[in-house]
């Protein structure tokens, strides 16, 4: 406490503890806010890496956006047809709580400010090395939220590179979160039974913020002290000199939440169709009305702005079928002549949008896997469409994805042909498989390529 500029008239640096006047920091307020982030950033990640997985990287160069992952992809499995809604589920949920958790990072760093110009910067090998994790977790998080953000809400403006930055990205933040996790935890723990203790008791840190101490909630909004329900003397979280309260700290609580109710309730509509989907103000999908009629759910890209043609998908379109047992070209009249099967399934998109589901009808991949000479247990699929550039004109699919009886080249959907923009004159549709795998525009099925 005998730091030069308490004492001195000079005005204070960000290092001396002193410049932090807010009486909000403390253990407790920031120990709260990080079991909030321990539980919600570990759901984030987990359905954010499982969701990697669905784009089944490691079956075809295609599919493959981060082919220098190494190790890292230990994890990565086959991802199953069953759920059916399960990548809508992973993504939905990754995408969401991700966006309604930012307010919660932005009062956790908030929070711990002053740790970042205490002095000395380093203290021991110990304290470097924490230093050093911080660095990771810190900029991670802020790495993976902006790359995040960016993509859904701006609609690809990382081309080709979004994969690989928000996946690396991912393992450095959760670097830097596993040591934050192992060696805070205990002392959040702590600061918040040792908070709930002083309330129930109704002690106060008599003395540490004068007149401007309240019980915490109590009707005056004159706020708390510093250190009265964080810690006391201990809290080296605690303005030392605390300005005269603005909020009280359940009040601040109460922001944070507001805020990230704010971002759950404009979000969570994407994942929805009907009336929901307007409420998804901050999703950019959310504001272009795909119209009614069986063809009215989302459009992730028009023909138009992919440069696939009206005219290249009529008269003169076929498809080729290729396999053992050599090519095949089926006509769309070909096509429908072929037994029909329907598939209730949703589109879900890495973006976090998806649809309820649509009633598809077409052809069974694995009836097109028997006419290409696979007649019993198809392999996967190399799927091309006519579109001539971007990323997603092609993919890759996995034997189980093939053989399930749900997979279709659609023809059709809810009882009318596919329109343009959905994929005319057929696409594919898979079971939980994400929206980049169910290709639109299809040309060629390569059966055994995969
Ligand atoms: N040929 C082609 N197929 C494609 C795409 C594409 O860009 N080109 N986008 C994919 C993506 S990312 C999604 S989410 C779905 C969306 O399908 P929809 O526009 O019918 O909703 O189509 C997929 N099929
Ligand atoms: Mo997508």
């Amino acid at each position: 406490m005998d730091h030069p500029s308490l004492l001195s008239k000079t005005p204070p640096l960000p290092t001396d503890p002193g410049f932090w006047r807010s009486p909000v920091r403390g253990v407790r307020f920031t120990a709260v806010l990080g079991l909030v982030l321990l539980v919600g950033l570990t759901l984030v990640s987990v359905t954010g890496l499982i969701s990697y997985a669905a784009y089944n990287p490691d079956l075809a160069a295609v599919n493959n956006k981060t082919p220098d992952r190494g190790w890292l992809g230990f994890y990565l499995f086959d991802w199953p047809t069953d759920p059916y809604w399960l990548y809508r589920l992973t993504q939905g949920f990754h995408v969401t709580v991700g966006i309604a958790l930012i307010p919660v990072v932005l009062a956790k760093l908030w929070s711990v400010i002053p740790r970042l110009f205490a002095l000395p910067p380093v203290r021991s090998l110990a304290h470097a090395l924490e230093r050093i994790s911080l660095l990771l977790l810190v900029g991670g998080v802020l790495f993976e939220l902006v790359t995040g953000v960016l993509n859904v809400q701006l609609d690809y403006l990382f081309p080709g590179s979004f994969y690989p930055l928000h996946f690396y990205g991912a393992w450095v933040f959760l670097a830097g979160f596993v040591a934050h996790v192992a060696l805070k935890t205990p002392k959040a723990l702590r600061a918040i039974r040792g908070g709930e203790l002083r309330t129930k008791e109704g002690e106060g840190a008599a003395g540490v913020a004068g007149a401007h101490r309240a019980p915490d909630g109590g009707s005056g909004g004159s706020g708390v002290g510093a250190g009265a329900d964080s810690g006391g003397e201990g809290d080296e979280l605690a303005s030392p000199r605390p300005a005269a309260a603005t909020v009280s700290r359940r009040g601040a609580f109460a922001v944070v939440g507001a805020g990230s109710l704010f971002l759950l309730l404009t979000t969570v509509g994407r994942s929805f169709d009907g009336p929901l989907r307007r409420t998804a103000l901050l999703a950019p999908h959310g504001w272009e009305d795909p119209g009614g009629g069986p063809n009215g759910f989302q459009i992730n890209k028009t023909a138009a702005s992919v440069g696939v043609r009206a005219a290249d998908t009529t008269d003169g379109w076929r498809l080729t079928v290729s396999g053992p047992a050599g090519d095949v070209r089926l006509s769309r009249a070909q096509l429908l002549a072929l037994p029909q099967h329907t598939a209730d399934l949703p589109i879900a998109c890495v973006e976090g949008w998806s649809t309820s589901n649509q009633s598809w009808r077409g052809v069974r991949l694995r009836d097109l896997a028997a006419l290409a000479g696979y007649p019993d247990d198809p392999p996967g699929v190399f799927v091309e469409s006519l579109q001539l550039r971007g990323s997603f004109r092609t993919g890759a699919l996995r034997d189980n994805q093939v053989r399930d009886g749900r997979s279709l080249l659609a023809l059709r959907v809810n009882g009318e042909e596919l329109s343009l923009d959905h994929g005319f004159p057929a696409r594919i549709i898979v079971p939980a498989a994400p929206g980049v795998l169910n290709t639109k525009w299809v040309t060629k099925l390569t059966f055994g390529a995969v």
